[in-house]
């Protein structure tokens, strides 16, 4: 009898003790993914968040942005080739891969092809014998590196292009690169098409290509516009959605054909039916390629820094473009402030405030400690804080134990389970008052916000709309340094130079002969004249010198104190000519414009500001013209292209072949980069020095 009595106690208990396990199991269960998700491989590419780009080829002794595959391949001669320094620098930057552009649209292969005549084999760089893809890929390996490449669909050079038979001829030189070089992290397909009308078309077989690729690197991340691996985020200014979704729509879409908007692409699509990450290309210089005339505009600490912030910021990977010199190196320049710019980064998120802090929320799935907001505050990528399946709104509360200042926030989404938070405010206690500090949209794998310096004890995150119950793994705070802001160099049509700086009451230091300012050099007093042109570099400090600002750099040609626009006849054709490259006019009909430049100069050239936009309907394809009288003219340049100016629309400066003497200068538009009539033009400028 007792025997039985304990047998059904024990089952009673048993049963209890499974309903609770049961119980306990469905709550404690993790959320449902929500939506499309990453792959395995899309996490880990997620997870490096930063690495090189490299364009060198023919492009970077030619001095152009897109070579015509017609450029005589001897020119291709680095003299003192090192991929073992462009390793050293990426590792030592902090990077975790680099990506080479293997064939440019000049379609110069940087490995000796089988199936093209345009390559490295062709060129004298090692009598012919080299292989870029080779020695890189080594050195990649060698520093623990991860390589990938980038290969242009569009080729100038081969004579294939635009028939059926180059799909075969493209997927063989893919198999070539892919099967060779591994492992292949990313292969980058550039959706660059410069044919335009009555230029040859390619259709392209993309089944094809991907099929190669996963055949032969099944782990490859593919880049292009709209993926499948990962996507162009829309500009090549280094700038993603403040809103970005690591979602895309690519329905109907394809690689170098019909793309989404480029403000799609910024910002992806909230209901996204795939999983296409934003990747931010841009480059430390102007233009992709190395040339000698912007060693000295190599991307200040503050704009990489920014770059940072609006790419690896803003659920995007950052691609950073470094070009090899025509010795085949990393100017000194670049390597310089690549090392300036990690130890930036370096310096503020190393030291994370809310260390050793309390995290508190409103809300817990389960009020299960596996779902704890510590969660947040260790560095277990998979423990996550999470709330209930039909809980959409919470509150996180960060009790740092004694006041700290800080102007950084971190947080991370815990993407494997889908990209959900659409809302979300930042808060502190000000004395007994919650005032907000921030607000933004969407956080997915890392979100940086940069705010005010605040110092305080308690910190709220309150997720205002998440589309799926919030699920976070981490939060950091951070202190950058205030930094003082750099001058601003103006000229204006006269040549009167100003220099203005955003911090109240600085010391501007500045020269004028290229040397570098110091608190020894001249104290900018007020405006200066500077009509026949000359480097202007500025400093702006504090403190008597003890915080300084970058120094900016800024070479003015000859001021067009004496040009007049004379046709067409409308208004504000002035701000062609009034030195400043921030007023702009559309020119109507596509109408050419005539500068008389009121004496004789010796041109070397001549320089073209287009408005700022990839939208704007900017020039293309452009003649230009001279003339001492007016009225007889000289073709300078004829059918000339201002390369990549859609995608990069900054300041275009144009050599000449030789120097010409001239008064006027007529500039025609043949094809502008939207479909607009009217062409837009900043500025017009000569090169004289
Ligand atoms: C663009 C190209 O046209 C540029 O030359 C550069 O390679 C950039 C990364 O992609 O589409």
């Amino acid at each position: 009898m007792k025997r039985i009595r304990t047998y059904q106690a024990g089952l009673l208990s048993l049963s209890l003790l499974l309903s609770g396990m049961f119980s306990s199991c469905t709550n404690d269960d993790p959320p449902k993914p929500y939506g499309v998700l990453p792959s395995a491989d899309q996490l880990e590419w997620q997870k490096m968040e930063y690495y090189m780009f490299i364009h060198f080829g023919p492009n970077t002794f030619t001095d152009v942005e897109w070579g015509n595959g017609k450029e005589d391949p001897k020119v291709f001669n680095p003299t003192d080739v090192d991929c073992r320094q462009w390793a050293a620098t990426a590792k030592a930057a902090g990077m975790k891969g680099i990506i080479l552009t293997a064939k440019h649209h000049d379609g110069f292969c940087l490995w000796p092809s089988e199936y093209s005549t345009h390559t490295v084999r062709e060129s004298l760089w090692k009598d012919g014998k080299g292989d870029l893809l080779k020695e890189l890929s080594e050195a990649c390996k060698e520093y623990g590196l991860k390589f990938g490449v980038y290969l242009s669909p569009w080729d100038q050079n081969h004579p294939a292009y635009g028939t059926p038979e180059y799909n075969q001829i493209f997927a063989n030189t893919l198999t070539e690169v892919l099967s060779n070089y591994g492992p292949i992290f990313e292969q980058w397909f550039d959706g660059a098409n410069g044919e335009h009308e009555g230029g040859k078309k390619q259709v392209y077989d993309w089944k094809m290509f991907h099929d190669i690729v996963y055949k032969n690197q099944p782990h490859a991340i593919i880049f292009s516009d709209v993926g499948p691996g990962c996507r162009w985020m829309g500009n090549e200014r280094g700038v993603a959605g403040e809103t970005n979704w690591s979602r895309l729509n690519i329905e109907g879409f394809g690689p170098g054909k019909a793309a989404p908007p480029t403000d799609t692409l910024n910002i992806g699509n909230v209901h996204g039916a795939a999983w296409v990450p934003a990747e931010t290309d841009v480059s430390i210089r102007p233009g992709w390629f190395f040339s000698p005339s912007t060693n000295d505009k190599v991307k200040s600490i503050d704009q990489l820094m920014d770059i940072y912030y609006t790419s690896v910021g803003r659920n995007s990977n950052l691609l950073l473009n470094v070009p090899p010199d025509r010795r085949g190196r990393i100017h000194a320049n670049d390597s310089t402030r690549l090392m300036e710019f990690h130890k930036e980064i370096e310096s503020i998120f190393s030291n994370d405030l809310s260390k050793g802090a309390t995290v508190k929320a409103s809300k817990t799935r389960a009020n299960s400690s596996k779902y704890a907001a510590s969660n947040l505050l260790d560095d277990n990528y998979d423990s996550y804080w999470t709330t209930d399946d039909d809980v959409l709104t919470a509150s996180l509360e960060i009790d740092l134990g004694q006041a700290k200042s800080f102007n950084r926030l971190v947080l991370q989404e815990y993407i494997p389970l889908g990209q959900r938070v659409a809302k979300f405010n930042v808060e502190y206690l000000n004395g007994d008052k919650w005032e907000e500090v921030a607000q933004a949209t969407t956080i997915g794998y890392k979100r940086i916000l940069r705010f005010p310096t605040i110092t305080t004890q308690k910190l709220r995150i309150n997720i205002q709309s998440s589309l799926a119950c919030p699920i976070l793994n981490k939060v950091g705070l951070f202190a950058a340094p205030e930094k003082l802001s750099s001058p601003v160099v103006m000229r204006n049509k006269e040549g009167v130079v100003s220099i203005a700086c955003a911090t109240p009451e600085p010391v501007i230091y500045y020269t004028t002969d290229g040397s570098e300012p110091t608190t020894s050099s001249k104290v900018y007093k007020g405006e200066f004249k500077l009509s026949e042109g000359g480097t202007v570099k500025a400093l702006a400090t504090i403190d008597k010198g003890k915080n300084q600002s970058e120094v900016v750099s800024v070479v003015y040609d000859i001021a067009p104190v004496l040009w007049s626009v004379v046709s067409p006849v409308a208004d504000n054709l002035s701000f062609i000519v009034d030195g400043n490259p921030n007023s702009y006019v559309a020119v109507k009909d596509n109408t050419p414009v005539v500068i008389d430049l009121g004496s004789k100069l010796n041109l070397k050239g001549f320089s073209y500001d287009p408005l700022k936009s990839e939208t704007a309907n900017n020039v293309y394809k452009y003649n230009l013209y001279t003339s001492l009288d007016g009225k007889t003219w000289t073709k300078v340049q004829s059918n000339a292209a201002f390369n990549n100016i859609k995608n990069n629309p900054i300041k275009q400066n144009v050599l000449f072949d030789k120097a010409v003497e001239a008064k006027f200068l007529k500039f025609e538009p043949l094809q502008t980069t939207a479909s607009s009539k009217d062409y837009i033009v900043a500025e017009l400028g000569v090169i004289t020095k």
